[in-house]
């Protein structure tokens, strides 16, 4: 029987990628996000390339009835989650602190912290009662220093990190494992998001460098997953060769 992995923001960047790949290497994937289109597509994608059963969930993870309403529904074989990927997240806006917006702090801590928990809330109680599972954390370079006008982007990727910790020691008895992958620059919607889709401001992001991208990031996810039953990574961070720490970058290409 196949392993199933869910992957929470599976529209977009490093989720859609990481879903794509896991369904090519042998998982059952569930996928998740607001907008359906795009989980309809990446559905139609994933059984067209592969072998993969795909089921795809629509919902607001800042919501937490959606968030149980979409996960208690799941039945049969789709129970048995043996994979979470917490990938949901977002930075919105770049503001020092005391110019920034009260809406984007929220929204920020609403997806990147509470929805994380929601999910793993609902997900991990099965994983507890198989004595098995793995959750993924996706943290970042932001989670680990802090940079100007980052601030209540970097406290939730904080949190992240802090949270991962905690759920390791949490489900150690539980033969769960857990695992934060920390990546640099990674070129998706992210910084469209960050700056509300305004592309100049995003090209700028990337600009004379060669980013990461988001297969890269799923290929550390699915090194991750296949691990033998008693080797667990604990913390992988990923920067692209021309970023070292979260803003000092070789912009010579
Ligand atoms: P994208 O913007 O490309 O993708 C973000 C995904 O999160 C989308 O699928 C989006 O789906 C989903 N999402 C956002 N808000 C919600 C919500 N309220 N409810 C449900 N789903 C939501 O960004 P990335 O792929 O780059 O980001 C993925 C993760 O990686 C994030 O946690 C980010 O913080 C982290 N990260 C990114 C880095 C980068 O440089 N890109 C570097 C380090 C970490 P939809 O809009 O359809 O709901
Ligand atoms: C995303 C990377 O440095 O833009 O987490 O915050 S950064």
């Amino acid at each position: 029987m196949k392993q199933i992995a869910i992957i929470t923001g599976a529209t977009a960047g490093i989720g859609r990628a990481t879903a794509e790949l896991l369904a090519g290497n042998d998982f059952d994937v569930i996928i998740t996000g607001r907008r359906l289109e795009k989980l309809d597509l990446l559905e139609e994608q994933i059984r067209s390339k592969t072998e993969a059963d795909v089921l795809s969930l629509a919902f607001d993870i800042r919501d937490q009835a959606a968030v149980n309403e979409a996960c208690e529904q799941l039945s049969g074989k789709w129970e048995n989650v043996d994979v979470l990927v917490n990938n949901a997240g977002l930075a919105a806006g770049l503001s020092h602190i005391h110019e920034g917006s009260v809406v984007d702090w929220e929204q920020m801590i609403d997806t990147n912290i509470k929805g994380l928990l929601y999910i793993t809330r609902v997900i991990s109680p099965g994983m507890v009662k198989r004595q098995k599972g793995h959750i993924i954390n996706i943290g970042s370079i932001a989670g680990k220093e802090s940079y100007e006008k980052g601030n209540v982007y970097n406290a939730t990727k904080f949190a992240v990190d802090g949270l991962t910790q905690g759920m390791r020691i949490d489900l150690i008895d539980h033969g769960i494992k857990v695992t934060s992958i920390d990546p640099g620059a990674v070129e998706t919607e992210f910084s469209l998001v960050r700056f509300k889709w305004d592309s100049e401001m995003a090209d700028q992001v990337y600009d004379g460098y060669t980013p990461l991208y988001a297969e890269d990031i799923a290929e550390a996810i699915l090194f991750a997953v296949t691990r033998p039953p008693h080797v667990n990574i604990d913390d992988m961070l990923i920067m692209p060769t021309a970023q070292a720490r979260s803003r000092k970058f070789n912009r010579k290409n």
